[in-house]
């Protein structure tokens, strides 16, 4: 039977199901705040995807009364989006799904008191980073590369942010090994698994960003340093900024693996190949960041060559999960009675919002992963890199595969938070519908210009540029583009009204509504060390690996990132806005 189906989720021991209840109301503030964050976000989009389509909405006076300019719009689109929404949801998330699962196993309890303290702490950042963007006064955009010089409160609210996320890692990694040391020889829980490792991956990851903030920013916009260097706080930077991308896809694999499987009737296909993925992640995430910087001058070109060769090898785990997720809603199409080589696919529940928007989620991946591979070739960057197609690729990454799976499961975690039920699932599975269609149109119409040779990051609608823009004759993907921007407008206002009318909504406590599909699997690991397969026990020392990865970031930083020490370039900071 899954697991938290009952008021004390399947516990006799009151104090702990008492600690859960706590921990669920948690999450949920760390949820509805993630997706208030997406709510404005989302709402900014459109008109950016109109300026992608010719339109010039900035100069309405409404408009220009609430943002100052396009960059403006700009960097809070990319701030709540994609960094304040995906922090949000997964400090939630991950924190919520292994401590649940630990304290159930026994002998682990989650400390609430700490929990909170870190949601304050991270949303005291939020609100502190808030100040000054809303203000126009850290119009730098969501990769804040110097010498773009915002206001030091932006820097010290986004630093803030960054460490509250590590301290959630912190008490996920500590709760875990508390749990090891009480079942010493026992094998880790598989959705525990996955997410200390997503976390031990950010922890790694998370250096170059708060060494770049920290040392270099902070002072700096303080008045402190005379300038910094562009190109090492650039590369910090990427040394977090491909990673991230990973720690926002993880969470929506988690749910690919452990819960969709039984939503769609299936079980997950193989848990030591779940965990090889993880494990992989874990180690090879970090050291691919130079692939951001390919047009850097002052890099090796060797260095951007192994950088190159370490990305493809990071997308390695990610075919593995095309693979074993499609195996398990095969089997979850067959078990309901699909037939024939794709026939089965019919058979998937569609009419199951929660469902469908997380194989839709996949279906975007698909494109944007083969996408990214074409992003990381080092000989088609030069023709994508900094066009309108980077846009389009990672709007069906973290536009859709994350944020479409974070939406996904959404439907059925919010009612298993809060106790109440979906409002209009009939809604929710069009949003989801909408939310697919207009970011493939959006894809398709951004990387049809991106290959064009448009800009990102550019007005491209203002007077200025207009008369180039239009001499270029592309009509028919400037019309994709609005015509998206429309679609996932309503998308968007669907969604949230489904979200918030559920959030409103009275409290039913149907145990039947609220359960947690955690899927059973065709080859499980076991309980016991001693008799797991060599890829269950190799894979178990988290530790371990991640020592293995420091080492590897190490390898292929340092020498990077010596030669920047040595002839470093203090350039003063400017305000382009
Ligand atoms: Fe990327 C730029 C390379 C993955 C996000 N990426 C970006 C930026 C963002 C981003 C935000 O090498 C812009 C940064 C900026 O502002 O400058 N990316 C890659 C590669 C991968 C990749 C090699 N990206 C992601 C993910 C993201 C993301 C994931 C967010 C969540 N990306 C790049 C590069 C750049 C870049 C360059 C710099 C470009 C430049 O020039 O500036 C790989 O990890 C992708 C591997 C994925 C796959 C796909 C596996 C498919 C699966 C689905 C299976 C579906 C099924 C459905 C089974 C190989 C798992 C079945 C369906 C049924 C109906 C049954
Ligand atoms: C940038 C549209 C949702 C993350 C952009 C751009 C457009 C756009 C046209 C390119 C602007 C430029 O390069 O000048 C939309 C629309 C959305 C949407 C129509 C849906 C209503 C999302 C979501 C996420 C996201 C859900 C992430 C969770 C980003 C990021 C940027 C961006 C990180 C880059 C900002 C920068 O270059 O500094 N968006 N977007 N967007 N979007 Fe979206
Ligand atoms: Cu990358």
């Amino acid at each position: 039977a899954p697991a938290g189906s009952s008021a004390t989720g399947g516990l006799s021991n009151v104090t702990d199901a008492a600690a859960l209840t706590g921990l669920k109301t948690l999450t949920q503030y760390y949820v509805v705040t993630a997706f208030l964050a997406l709510f404005i976000g989302v709402m900014l989009g459109p008109l950016q995807a109109l300026n992608y389509g010719g339109v010039n909405v900035y100069e309405y006076p409404l408009l220009k009364a609430l943002i100052r300019s396009y960059y403006q719009g700009l960097t809070l689109h990319g701030v709540l989006n994609a960094l304040v929404f995906t922090q949000f949801f997964i400090s939630g998330w991950l924190l919520y799904l292994p401590l649940r699962e630990l304290t159930q196993a026994g002998g682990a309890r989650p400390n609430l008191r700490f929990a909170w303290f870190t949601y304050l702490l991270m949303t005291a950042g939020l609100l502190t980073a808030a100040v000054p963007l809303l203000s126009n006064d850290a119009t730098v955009l969501y990769t804040f590369y110097p010498p773009l010089e915002g206001s030091p409160v932006f820097y010290i609210g986004a630093g803030v942010m960054v460490a509250a996320s590590l301290l959630v890692a912190g008490q996920v990694v500590w709760t875990w090994l508390a749990w090891k040391r009480a079942h010493p020889g026992r094998v880790t829980p598989v959705v525990t698994y996955m997410s200390v490792a997503t976390w031990l991956m950010w922890a790694v990851a998370a250096l170059g960003l708060v060494v770049e903030v920290v040392v270099m920013l902070i002072p700096w916009s303080l008045g402190l340093t005379r300038g910094v260097d562009p190109l090492l706080a650039r590369t910090l930077f990427w040394w977090t900024g491909h990673p991230i991308v990973y720690f926002w896809l993880l969470p929506a694999y988690v749910s690919w693996y452990a819960f969709l499987p039984r939503q769609a009737g299936g079980r997950m296909a193989s848990e030591g190949l779940t965990r090889l993925s993880f494990a992989m992640f874990l180690v090879f995430s970090v050291p691919v960041g130079l692939h951001h910087q390919y047009a850097d001058p002052n890099v090796q070109s060797s260095w951007k060559v192994i950088h190159m060769f370490l990305t493809f090898l990071v997308a390695v785990p990610s075919l593995l999960t095309a693979f074993s997720v499609a195996a398990s809603l095969e089997d979850a199409a067959r078990a309901r009675g699909g037939r024939g080589v794709v026939g089965w696919m019919r058979r998937l529940p569609w009419g199951n919002a929660s469902v469908t928007a997380q194989v839709l989620a996949m279906v975007s991946f698909i494109f944007g992963g083969a996408g990214g591979i074409v992003n990381a070739s080092i000989a088609f960057a030069p023709v994508v890199h900094n066009t309108a197609w980077i846009p389009g690729h990672f709007h069906i990454t973290v536009g859709t595969a994350t944020t479409l799976t974070f939406m996904g499961v959404a439907f059925w975690l919010v009612p298993h938070l809060t106790g109440k039920r979906l409002f209009a699932p009939r809604a929710a599975l069009a949003s989801a519908w909408l939310w697919f269609g207009g970011m493939m149109l959006f894809a398709l119409g951004m990387h049809w210009q991106g290959l064009a040779g448009v800009p990102r990051r550019a007005q491209v609608s203002a007077s200025a540029q207009q008369a180039a823009y239009d001499a270029m004759n592309l009509g028919v993907p400037r019309a994709l583009t609005a015509l998206s921007g429309v679609i996932l407008l309503v998308a968007g206002l669907t969604f949230f009204t489904v979200l918030f009318r559920t959030l409103l909504s009275a409290r039913r406590d149907n145990p039947e509504d609220t359960a947690i599909p955690v899927s059973d699997t065709i080859s499980p690991a076991g309980a016991s060390l001693t008799a797991a397969t060599p890829l269950v026990r190799h894979t178990e020392p988290l530790l371990a690996l991640t020592l293995l990865a420091l080492i590897l970031v190490a390898l292929v930083y340092g020498p990077v990132i010596a030669p920047m020490l040595a002839n470093y370039q203090a350039v003063p900071g400017q305000r382009l806005w």
